[in-house]
């Protein structure tokens, strides 16, 4: 911290806020360590806990699964005693719920997927799941109901023709789209694409893909997108590309962020901890995009921590965002960052380049459309531009 402080900035611009909208799922905090190969390396902790522990780090909200907070096999008198301590906690510390979701690939039942298993009894069992999951998080003052589809997927290609399970999947969101209305929640839905893991196949892969799925849906106003840093990354896509067009679109309504190395499996790191460069394109463009919706991070705590580390794990999350939002006003206020970026012509691509089209101006264009020689001469500074980024980004300026 002695190179940020040499340049005046304040400590306690790095201490995270309410305002700063920093939110964590109970799942991600909750990482008891489980993986593929290994049982649980860290105790269940207690949601209120995780509540309080979050509110005193400086978070300003969580986000739940349906059975994150309340049992798969909880009976309705125990759903309403854990539902009313919850909401006495988070009343307590002034936490809000920022998200909610379904767990809709624990159970065995959606071992063949949940809106799109071939068992049409399973899909009806699914959605039925999700509209007691979204009175909960209705109950909760959820703005923000998201939908991963964790099992809508398919290992055997012959198994699940794509077009019918895309029909199905657009059913499911079409008829609880339906219901949010009918109910009056002020609640709205994003998709949070994948491309794999755990299913071979998963639909809705990436963000390109659900953004182009909205477009078909019955109340695609309702409907936005929210893209995972690990997710984008897994298929070796640019994550700073894809919420970049989600937002050029009008549809990031939520984000989940972590780090993650291309081509893994889906690692959910610490945020910031991998693609440095990425992370701090991705922070300068929610902080100067207007973005006004929760930060938040979809990631844990490596798995050989013990119960302390994993809000090491939190708290360091937050310290690195909001140290790449420092380093985006530098980048602002740097005198030959903003010369380099000059030299590159940026501001230049947002100059319309011809306008509407009407007959006269064709006929100009046509006349005098340029000598592509003379414009191939110019260089674009592209390397003095991306050496200063990363300067900055090292602490070297
Ligand atoms: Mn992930």
């Amino acid at each position: 911290m002695v190179q940020l402080q040499s340049r005046g900035v304040e400590e306690t611009s790095l201490q995270p806020r309410p305002e700063h909208k920093f939110s964590f799922g109970l799942w991600t905090v909750g990482n008891s360590g489980r993986d593929q190969f290994g049982e649980a390396t860290r105790a269940r902790l207690d949601p209120n806990d995780s509540v309080r522990r979050l509110a005193e780090l400086g978070a300003f909200g969580i986000s739940l699964h349906d059975n994150d907070l309340v049992p798969f096999d909880a009976t309705p008198a125990d759903r309403d005693a854990i539902v009313a301590r919850f909401r006495k906690t988070l009343a307590e510390t002034g936490m809000v719920v920022s998200m909610a979701t379904t767990n809709l690939f624990g159970h065995p039942v959606f071992k063949d997927g949940a809106f799109t298993s071939n068992d049409r009894a399973v899909r009806r069992y699914a959605i039925a799941k999700t509209m007691r999951a979204i009175d909960l998080g209705a109950e909760l003052g959820a703005p923000v109901y998201d939908f991963w589809g964790g099992r809508e997927g398919v290992e055997a290609m012959a198994a699940k023709p794509p077009a019918d399970a895309l029909d199905r999947y657009r059913e499911a969101i079409d008829f609880l789209c339906g219901y949010v209305l009918d109910r009056k929640y002020p609640m709205r839905f994003v998709i949070e694409p994948k491309p794999n893991e755990p299913r071979g196949d998963a639909f809705l892969p990436t963000v390109g893909h659900a953004l182009a799925f909205i477009g078909m849906l019955e109340h695609p106003e309702m409907v936005g997108v929210n893209p995972e840093t690990a997710h984008e990354t897994m298929s070796g896509l640019s994550f700073y590309h894809a919420v970049a067009q989600a937002i050029w679109q009008g549809k990031l309504f939520h984000i989940d962020l972590n780090g993650q190395k291309i081509g893994r499996y889906d690692q959910d790191l610490r945020f910031g901890s991998e693609g440095l460069k990425d992370a701090f394109f991705l922070v300068k463009l929610l902080e100067e995009s207007g973005y006004d919706g929760p930060r938040h991070f979809d990631a844990h705590a490596y798995r050989n921590e013990d119960a302390e580390g994993v809000w090491d794990f939190a708290a360091g999350c937050m310290r690195t965002y909001l140290i790449l939002r420092e380093k985006a006003k530098a980048f602002a206020a740097d005198k030959e960052i903003q010369a380099a970026l000059a030299e590159a012509s940026v501001a230049e691509l947002a100059e319309p380049t011809v306008g509407s089209y009407s007959p006269a101006a064709a006929a100009a264009l046509r006349a005098h459309p340029g000598d592509p020689d003379a414009l191939a001469i110019r260089g674009y500074h592209n390397e003095r531009l991306d050496q200063l980024v990363m300067e900055l980004l090292m602490g070297a300026r």
